[in-house]
């Protein structure tokens, strides 16, 4: 990771190194946080967030779900947001919300202690590999379940649910795999463990609902847009293990993933073991649209 210049905390910038917590902050001991994750490109017109609106009003929506005190307008966010890119020289780049209690109480009871919120900033390549966008990954079901609507919440991005996400990714990773893929207690395919799962079969395109373990991510509701105005049959539907066996295409999408393709589930290829032309079409319509030279979704780039 390269450490850029400054990093905004609570209302002002602050030098990388100063941007500290104190090891007692309520978060870190009990993972009472939530966060985002956001990517700017260069395009044509200069430096552009994509779904900037889109991702903070998740946070906030995370906070709101996760009981925490968010004390901004989302607007306020948004310029923050674009401060820290431009006091970074960041063209491009990943920005990293986050929003946490800090010192002030112990014990589980957050009462009392403050709430911060940080964003931060610093380039990003490709979450997968430039490998893996190109050629596909090879992914692994992990033993892991995703944390279910009943003992937290798979659909807020609350930071805590990620101990789970550690798990998966870290297994996957020790046992020769690329990315994890998570199930939910029905057995039902939630997501990866940092992104969301499309699946191609005869010609439709599928991606499990948010009600069986997966976040809303925005770049999945992105790519569903783009396919569906592009004419492809897409839908919301339950996906299986068996489904992701006899697919035809899979593909990961995310902020940090963009669109990956699964070249592998289980040791068994999808289709011929090559991304696919749904999966090649999607790649072209998100990164032609995130980076400005599609005109399709003009509303979604906001100019730093
Ligand atoms: N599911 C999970 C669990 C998840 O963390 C992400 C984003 C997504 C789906 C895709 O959501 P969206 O980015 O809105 O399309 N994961 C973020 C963090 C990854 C990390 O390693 O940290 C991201 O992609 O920025």
């Amino acid at each position: 990771m390269n450490p850029t210049e400054h990093i905004w905390m609570d209302g002002e910038l602050v030098p990388w190194e100063s941007a500290t917590v104190h090891v007692l902050a309520h978060g870190l001991h009990y993972g009472t946080g939530a966060f985002e994750g956001i990517r700017a490109y260069e395009t044509p017109k200069g430096t552009a967030v994509f779904r900037l609106t889109d991702h903070m009003d998740r946070l906030r929506r995370s906070a709101k779900a996760l009981g925490i005190p968010f004390g901004y307008e989302v607007e306020e966010l948004v310029d923050a947001v674009k401060l820290v890119l431009r006091s970074n020289g960041l063209k491009s780049g990943y920005v990293r919300p986050i929003t946490f209690y800090g010192t002030g109480s112990m014990g589980l009871n957050p009462a009392g202690a403050g709430v911060h919120m940080v964003i931060a900033a610093w380039e990003w390549g490709a979450y997968l590999g430039e490998e893996g966008i190109q050629n596909g990954i090879r992914v692994a079901v992990s033993s892991w379940r995703r944390i279910g609507h009943n003992a937290f919440m798979p659909d807020a991005k609350g930071t805590g649910g990620y101990m789970n996400s550690v798990l998966a990714k870290s297994a996957a990773i020790k046992a020769g795999y690329d990315e994890a893929l998570l199930l939910n207690e029905d057995g039902l395919i939630a997501e990866g463990s940092g992104e969301n799962l499309f699946m191609v079969r005869k010609g439709v395109v599928h991606t499990p609902p948010t009600s069986a373990g997966a976040l809303d991510g925005i770049t999945r509701d992105s790519v569903y847009s783009l396919l569906s105005e592009d004419g492809y049959e897409i839908k919301e539907t339950q996906v299986t293990r068996t489904d992701l066996y006899y697919a035809d295409e899979v593909f990961f999408t995310g902020t940090a993933a963009e669109v990956t393709p699964v070249r592998e589930v289980d040791d068994r290829d999808v289709g011929d073991g090559k991304p696919g032309p749904v999966t090649r079409r999607a790649q072209e319509l998100y990164m032609g649209t995130v980076k400005g030279e599609l005109d399709l979704h003009p509303e979604w780039l906001e100019y730093v």
